[in-house]
């Protein structure tokens, strides 16, 4: 034990290569060479697993939130419109699973860097592609989690559009992260339990130890509280820990967060003055505010739940879509363009496949928990539908167009 401990609390200790090591390296570049168990595969495997465990909720939450946002053809029909809250419960978890991905990408390169630096960098032509692998695989998750934290602070310091781009690199990712799965199966397999053959068989410096225990647990404790700190903005029940989050959900007009102002949008009082609502299909036809709050009124309590993570619910009222569309005619499972009054963003016109447009808690809403729509908030009418994405929650609606 006593030797053990001894082992436990040694800085790195910095080796001279022996004659056996291959090839000889200058001693400026020369890492240090690591005794402990803070390095070995054991540890790179067990926070392997978090971390592949991180990417994977973000990967298939993510593709959930691409196909909500871009339905190819064949699929925007058929989009669910329930559970009204499935939007928001796997765009939490992706950003949620994104910002835990953070500290488990930072711990696994720890970890594993003495291997990032071995010497000679390129042995054989097998060893040369395992390593651009392990270079792609580093690259585009750092990359991932680094433009996804950025975006979540709604900041662009770069020249490409954050979600075509973040898109494509998760599919490299992913890609990468099943690669090296494959190539480090046997590493993974004799380490993924303490109790493996494989690391029974490794010598007692390689096993688990109160050193691993203490990392491990270290890590664990920062997982936790990036979690605790920043899923408030989603889990409502833990808003009152939400002090890391670029969010909150209480904190915006009318107690809800506002991702684009009126002013942003160039949406001004007086471009709302005379504002009539368009409605274009077999028969076409124009309401004034008054006449569309006159109309019967439906009430849904759905969240805004934003691509950026945060999400709350609220209480909407206004009319119905399916009843607006069937005034112009429109046949069933009609779908419906969008158009704002916003002059340009990328916002101003959405398409709505046919669940949407009939489902009775579609509404074009005129009010928010009982009051008037503030000018952030969509004023005079924005759509309301379950299961969709914020982005989709269109404000300043202007027209409707049966499709
Ligand atoms: N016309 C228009 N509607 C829009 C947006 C926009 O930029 N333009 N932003 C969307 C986004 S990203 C979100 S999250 C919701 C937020 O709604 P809120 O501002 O009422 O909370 O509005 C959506 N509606
Ligand atoms: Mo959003």
């Amino acid at each position: 034990m006593g030797s053990r401990f001894g082992r436990r609390l040694r800085l790195p200790t910095f080796r001279l290569p022996s004659p056996s090591t291959p090839g000889l390296r200058p001693a400026s570049l020369r890492p240090p060479a690591f005794s402990g168990r803070l390095h070995d595969a054991r540890t790179a495997t067990v926070v392997g697993r978090w971390l592949g465990t991180a990417f994977a909720v973000c990967f298939l939450t993510g593709l959930v939130s691409h196909f909500l946002q871009q339905p190819p053809g064949w699929l925007a029909d058929h989009l669910p419109a329930r559970p009204v809250w499935g939007y928001r419960l796997t765009q939490g978890l992706h950003v949620a699973a994104g910002l835990a991905a953070i500290v488990l990408l930072l711990a696994k390169l720890w970890a594993v860097y003495p291997r990032l630096f071995v010497w000679p960098p390129v042995r054989s032509v097998r060893h040369g592609l395992e390593r651009l692998s392990v270079a792609v695989l580093v690259a585009s998750a750092v990359f991932q989690v680094f433009t996804g934290l950025l975006n979540i602070a709604e900041w662009y310091p770069w020249p490409f559009s954050f979600v075509p781009v973040h898109y494509a690199v998760a599919w490299i990712a992913a890609g990468s992260v099943l690669l090296h799965l494959a190539v480090k199966a046997p590493d993974i397999r004799a380490h993924w339990s303490r109790r493996s053959v494989g690391t029974l068989a490794l010598p007692d410096e390689e096993r688990d130890g109160p050193d691993r225990r203490a990392l491990l647990l270290g890590v664990g404790a920062a997982v936790g509280a990036v979690t605790v700190t920043t899923v408030g903005q989603s889990f409502t029940p833990l808003a009152s820990l939400d002090l890391l989050a670029p969010r909150h959900p209480g904190h915006g007009p009318q107690g809800l967060p506002v991702n684009r102002t009126a002013a942003a949008a160039g949406v001004t009082g007086s471009a709302v003055r005379d504002w009539h609502l368009e409605v274009l299909g077999p028969r076409p036809y124009r309401l004034s505010l008054a006449e569309l709050g006159a109309l019967p009124q439906a009430e849904a309590r759905l969240p805004i739940a934003c691509v950026e993570g945060w999400s709350v619910d609220a209480r909407w009222s206004g009319v119905r879509i399916r009843d607006l569309l069937g005034r112009a005619g429109a046949v069933r499972g009609s779908g419906l363009r969008v158009v704002s009054l916003e002059v340009a963003g990328a916002y101003r016109v959405m398409e709505m496949g046919r669940e949407y447009a009939e489902d009775p808690l579609t509404v074009l809403a005129l009010r928010l928990n009982g009051e008037v729509l503030s000018m952030d908030h969509g004023y005079p009418a924005r759509i309301i539908a379950p299961n969709r994405p914020g982005v989709l929650q269109t404000k300043w609606v202007t027209r409707l167009e049966v499709l």
